[in-house]
């Protein structure tokens, strides 16, 4: 029954198969033709026309005649666009008219475009970024474009142009990808086997345990220490709040794709936030329906109010905001079969010209951002200084996602995003989470984003790297990946991320929290970088 429903949530029933039943793409990380419910039906439109016409490798078309050709800087024959798409022209480029995957070099839009990336084949999360919301009439672009970074070579590809994202990875995006991979492995979204079949460059096959096979499983039995924070049995502590102390015994864990962006973690970090309880204030955006959150006693995501007045369903307005609540490891995964690799520390610490080193600094130059130091107000050693990263006070980034420490109606609480209203409903938090590209309107001057970060004065920047969400990355040691995850920046709820649970060793423990791969916490997102 769940499963079911979760299947039609995703449209894949109604994507089952082409008009011509070709499964070949089942094996093309590239093609995730009906990546959502809206992409699916565009197998016969293009390739069932031109089969009967006999196109052959001279172009010859079923309607455009003899003369057809793929130089001659027309649209005709079979093709899509100019010169390009069809059975026999050139695949199209990002932009040019499709009617199937295969037409395109990468993927095939729900508007009938080719898209520079699959994961941004769908509308909402795929198309929607940059200002203005889904109902006003923002200059909104691909979630997918990336910028080339000048100046910057990355030493384990030479001769090739290093590109950054623009925007955080969205929500929808993800989704996406799950519709792909269900649909490659008989509506199984296996993940598992995917990056066991297409190794990435940068990967550890340790990581590999923690992957999803399904929409359930596997299930993984995890040391009890990992599951809390074991800092009151090794002190003598009190519990303090936010703190979850580990269960008497180990304990299993599902790696479903039903559990893995829900709120079930593999290690605890402090303030993860990834559940929607009554009495909790999780701010997680990836949508699942109310069957699958009843399981662990959550509440139902809640619908939205747009600007318009119109009801928004939760899941429409979850899909466009940026993606937390995801493991590290699964980032890493995603980014992969986008054609791309999860970003380095080296290449986001050169955009924005920070120091290399993680140790209390989450954001740009060299401010000690020490959770105690901020919860003991020591404001004057803990405020960013240097880096190319707009001012805490100017970015959509909070300390505490419950906006109640360090102290009520400190700058380091104030949003600067909030969207739609739910009433101030604190139980689901998702509001304070922009969608990529909006972030710092609500400050901005002469209606520039103030979040918006370039090399070089007049270059289109890079949106919401210092705030929105804390974003994952590779750690680097000059050429070599250092394997271990690192986090830059900040974003909601930046405070819990810094706290001693996260960010120093336990006792026994060799690896810092926030640095395993299976890591996951609201406030933490991430963003692609692509080699071309
Ligand atoms: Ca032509
Ligand atoms: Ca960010």
């Amino acid at each position: 029954m769940t499963r079911l429903t979760t299947l039609a949530f995703l449209g894949l029933v109604a994507c089952t198969a082409t008009s011509n039943g070709n499964n070949d793409s089942s094996t093309d990380p590239n093609n995730p033709n009906c990546a959502n419910g809206g992409a699916c039906n565009v197998g016969g439109s293009s390739g069932g026309g031109s089969s009967s016409g006999g196109a052959s490798s001279s172009g010859g078309g079923s309607s455009g005649g003899p003369t057809a050709s793929a130089t001659n800087g027309i649209k005709d024959g079979d093709e899509t666009d100019v010169d390009c798409g069809g059975k026999s022209a050139p695949k199209c480029t990002e932009g040019k008219s499709c009617g199937s995957d295969d037409d395109c070099d990468v993927a095939c839009a729900y508007d009938k475009k080719c898209v520079g990336a699959p994961s941004c084949a769908v509308h909402l999360g795929g198309d929607t970024c940059g200002e203005g919301e889904v109902e006003q009439s923002g200059p909104h672009e691909s979630c997918c474009r990336t910028l080339p970074v000048k100046g910057w070579t990355d030493p384990s590809h030479p001769g090739k142009q290093v590109y950054l994202d623009k925007y955080e990875i969205t929500a929808g995006r993800i989704r996406a990808w799950v519709a792909a991979m269900a649909k490659m492995y008989n509506g199984n979204p296996d993940v598992r086997t995917w990056i066991q079949q297409h190794r990435p460059a940068i990967w550890d096959d340790a990581w590999n345990q923690f992957l999803p096979s399904d929409w359930e499983g596997p299930v993984i039995v995890i040391n009890r220490r990992l599951l809390g924070d074991p800092r009151p049995e090794d002190y003598g502590w009190g519990v303090g709040p936010g703190v979850i102390v580990p269960p008497p015994t180990d304990q299993p864990r599902h790696l479903g794709i039903n559990y893995q962006f829900n709120s079930e973690v593999y290690v605890d970090l402090h303030g993860s936030d990834c559940g929607a309880y009554t009495d909790s204030y999780g701010f997680s955006t990836y949508f699942y329906p109310a069957d699958i959150l009843d399981r662990d006693g959550q509440q139902p995501r809640t619908d939205g109010t747009g600007y318009n007045g119109q009801k928004i369903p939760a899941q429409e307005l979850l899909d466009v905001k940026a993606m937390n609540c995801i493991p590290q490891d699964m980032l890493a995964a995603f980014c992969a079969w986008d054609g791309g690799q999860l970003a380095t520390d080296s290449v986001l610490d050169y955009i924005t010209a920070s120091p290399p080193d993680l140790g209390w600094v989450s954001g740009c130059g060299t401010q000690r951002d020490n959770h105690s130091d901020l919860l003991n107000k020591k404001y004057d050693t803990s405020i960013q200084t240097g880096g190319r990263c707009p001012a805490v006070s100017l970015i959509n980034a909070t300390f505490d996602a419950g906006d109640n420490l360090p102290e009520p109606n400190s700058y380091l609480n104030q949003h600067q995003y909030w969207y739609p209203d739910l009433g101030n409903q604190t139980y689901d938090k998702e509001w304070e989470v922009s969608a990529p590209g909006r972030a710092s309107l609500a400050t901005a001057a002469n209606g520039k984003a103030v979040d918006a970060i370039a090399i070089n004065p007049g270059d289109e920047p890079w949106m919401d790297l210092a705030g929105n969400l804390s974003e994952s990355a590779l750690q680097m040691n000059g050429a070599s990946f250092s394997g271990l995850f690192t986090l830059k920046y900040r974003g909601i709820g930046y405070g819990s991320s810094r706290s001693d649970l996260n960010t120093t060793y336990m006792k026994g423990e060799t690896v810092l929290r926030l640095q395993r791969p299976e890591a996951k916490a609201a406030y933490i997102g991430g963003r692609c970088m692509r080699f071309k």
